[in-house]
């Protein structure tokens, strides 16, 4: 495996580049075009500036999280090819600059869902927190606002404004999408980008619904092992692969965290690893990456990617707000370095028992 850290670019994160070279053990990145739309071509030259600029750190560009798809793709309106056909440009001038990992969702409306963004924890550290019973009480159309209050100014994935502003549209567009169509629409997808993702050999590692469950009503399919099956075999193509992160399966408690990995043995292109602390089936919020502070064994977890030989980008995933730093939620710097540093830890000690 490799160790690397998600970075949203210069201008949109408040960690640089510099701050992760000296991370012990970070060589990598995982990044986008922060601002580009969904359906958009990403230019070979933004590619080559952001490689260059990542490059100039000492470090490199492990892969992208997200190549976004268009609303389009996932309810399946006629003028889906053409946003197909920029994804496959887009999928070729990554290819071409080198890069062969795109992670990337096929969530309905939100990305992840979470009703606060700062939950106090007992040692004073925020988090993000999730309570059904909160989400049952919210209009879907008012929870952007209900959470932006407290996203410390920053842009959240899959939450931008102009994206929320036309909530109500997008519910009426996705309203006769049930999970069925879902699926036949990522088959199609999928279906129509496995020739250029052959010829440059990028892995799609499709990351999965969080919560693992339907919120607001709207179909969710990248939920659990069967439906991850389901998805590999309706498209039989190592490329056709997933990200396997463990706070999103985590999320419903019926997913067995190793015993997943171990069935996904060759199909994880790329892995989120991180803890999560349950006072209920449906109320959870997110802990340090220590197996001690959350529900999750992460021994377990490292061991079965270590046991099914994953070679690829792994990175932590949100940390906690710490140390009076500011930044965009779960993506702060000190404890996602904090994380990065414990599961190296978990590796080495891994590898060497297994010696
Ligand atoms: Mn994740």
């Amino acid at each position: 495996m490799e160790m690397t850290l998600r970075w949203f670019g210069t201008g949109f994160d408040t960690v640089t580049l510099k701050q992760i070279r000296q991370i012990p053990g970070v060589t990598g990145v995982i990044t986008t075009l922060y601002d580009t739309e969904p359906g958009e071509v990403w230019t070979r030259e933004r590619i080559k500036a952001l490689k260059d600029e990542v490059e100039a750190s000492g470090l490199h560009i492990s892969g992208i999280e997200s190549v976004n798809i268009h609303d389009a793709i996932k309810v399946g309106t006629p003028d889906r090819e053409q946003y197909i056909d920029n994804y496959i440009e887009t999928l070729k001038n990554l290819g071409e600059e080198d890069i062969h990992l795109v992670c990337y969702n096929f969530m309905p409306v939100f990305d992840w869902t979470r009703t606060e963004l700062a939950r106090v924890r007992p040692d004073g550290s925020t988090v993000l927190a999730y309570s059904q019973a909160a989400i049952d009480k919210i209009d879907p159309a008012d929870m952007f606002s209900s959470i932006s209050k407290d996203a410390n100014g920053a842009i959240l994935p899959g939450w931008e404004p102009e994206r929320m502003a036309k909530i109500k549209e997008l519910f009426e567009m996705y309203k006769d999408v049930d999970e069925e169509k879902l699926f036949e629409n990522l088959k199609y997808f999928l279906e129509r980008i496995m020739p250029v993702c052959d010829k440059y050999d990028i892995n799609m590692a499709i990351h999965p619904d969080d919560p693992a469950w339907s919120v607001f009503g709207l179909p969710r399919i990248i939920i659990n092992l069967d439906n991850i099956k389901r998805m590999m075999k309706m498209v039989d193509n190592p490329h056709n692969g997933v990200t396997f992160c463990a706070g999103s399966y985590g999320t419903n408690r019926k997913n067995d965290l190793p015993t997943m990995i171990r069935e996904l043995k060759g199909r994880i292109h790329f892995a989120h690893v991180r803890n999560l602390k349950f006072n209920s089936d449906d109320d959870f919020e997110e802990a340090a990456h220590l197996s001690s502070d959350g529900t999750f064994d992460m021994y377990e977890i490292m061991l079965a990617l270590y046991d099914i030989g994953f070679e690829g980008p792994i990175r932590p995933d949100h940390g906690r707000m710490i140390w009076d730093e500011v930044a965009m939620p779960g993506y702060g710097l000190y404890d996602r370095a904090l994380g990065a540093t414990y599961l190296n830890g978990l590796w080495e000690a891994i590898v060497k028992s297994r010696k």
